[in-house]
């Protein structure tokens, strides 16, 4: 009896703060209107967003100059890198009116599991993994199948070199083994030039997102690739060997040479695992890009690649056509949709 009164004023209470909320955001809206009406705001302009902090956005306007805008009420889900119309108020900042079509969205899932948009218009995924932290084993494997199921190119960045052996360690070698399948690998450090150089190269003219653990140096790369930003990087402490969380909002940055735009870059947060529970298991099958030519050659149609007789893909990792931890990487994968 009395947890259900309980409830009951805990419900009253949810909905007295939903209702407050809902009609702060009419009134903003109804302010809205009446400034557009009263043409207390400017005419329409085109815009990208550069970052957002909850309704606050941060709009970079045609001239390149950065805009603090609000969003009209009926809009929701911002992410940066999206298109959008805003218009000018006074004293310099604006509201942002409508979005623009995205050509591409990347998402991934949040603390709960629900899937959320962290970038949007962007070509390319930059996977950034370090010496320190090392990746946990099937990392990689999982950042590639979720960057080949939104269908943007993904690049594989080793960073800190400096920290490899003389012979280039495991890492190396795992480097080389996706180089082999052919995705493009840049290798970098912080200490000299020329990883960066082929870093810019790979970035030119694109528009790039990099992701990956807290701690493998997306920032400081970015810093060193803009002369003109100055980015948060972690402390050089015992502790962010393990990573710092040191970025907490992804952020658009334009790369110019001779001023002219030449490739723009989204630093975003480092993440600890990246879920990919949202995918089916053709998804990951599909992922796997050496699996391709093997595809639909096994004995029985529904064929799920575990023990059954003249499976294409087992026959494949026994004569060495694909790589039998890649294969190992592939079944932990799966396993983990399970759970
Ligand atoms: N030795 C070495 N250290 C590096 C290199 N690049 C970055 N670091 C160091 O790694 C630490 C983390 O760098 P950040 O750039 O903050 O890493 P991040 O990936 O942006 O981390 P989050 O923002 O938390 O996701 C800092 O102490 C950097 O100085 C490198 O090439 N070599
Ligand atoms: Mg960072
Ligand atoms: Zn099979």
């Amino acid at each position: 009896m009395s947890k259900r009164k309980l409830s009951r004023q805990q419900q009253w209470r949810v909905d007295k703060v939903q209702a407050e909320r809902a009609s702060r955001a009419e009134k903003r809206d109804v302010r809205d209107a009446e400034k557009l009406a009263a043409g207390e705001y400017g005419a329409e302009q085109p815009g990208r967003v550069m970052a957002h902090f909850g309704r606050t956005l941060e709009v970079r306007n045609a001239e390149g100059a950065p805009v603090r805008c609000h969003l009209r009420a009926n809009l929701e889900g911002m992410v940066t890198g999206d298109r959008v119309i805003w218009r000018a108020g006074q004293e310099g900042s604006g509201v942002v009116v409508a979005r623009e079509e995205r050509d591409t969205v990347l998402k991934r899932p949040d603390a709960r599991g629900q899937l959320k948009p962290v970038a949007a218009n962007i070509d390319q995924i930059l996977i950034v993994f370090a010496v320190e932290p090392a990746p946990h084993p099937n990392l990689i494997d999982r950042y590639l199948v979720a960057a080949e199921a939104t269908d943007i190119a993904p690049v594989l960045v080793l960073n800190k070199t400096d920290l490899l052996p003389e012979d280039g360690g495991e890492l190396g070698k795992l480097l080389e083994r996706y180089r082999a399948l052919g995705y493009p690998v840049v290798r970098t450090t912080t200490a000299d030039e020329a990883g960066l150089d082929a870093l810019r190269a790979q970035l030119e003219g694109r528009t790039s997102v990099f992701v990956g653990q807290s701690g493998v140096g997306k920032s400081s790369l970015i810093d060193l690739l803009l002369p003109d930003e100055s980015l948060r990087i972690g402390a050089l402490s015992e502790d962010s060997r393990k990573g710092t969380h040191t970025t907490t909002t992804a952020r658009l940055y334009t790369m110019n040479r001779d001023e002219v735009t030449d490739g723009e870059l989204i630093d975003s947060p480092g993440i600890r695992e990246f879920g990919l529970i949202h995918l089916t298991e053709q998804d990951v099958t599909d992922g796997f890009i050496e699996f391709r030519p093997f595809l639909g050659h096994c004995r029985f149609r529904d064929c799920r690649h575990r023990e059954e007789p003249g499976c294409a893909l087992l026959e494949a990792v026994e004569t060495g056509k694909i790589h039998p931890e890649r294969f190992a990487s592939y079944r932990r994968i799966l396993d983990s949709l399970d759970a």
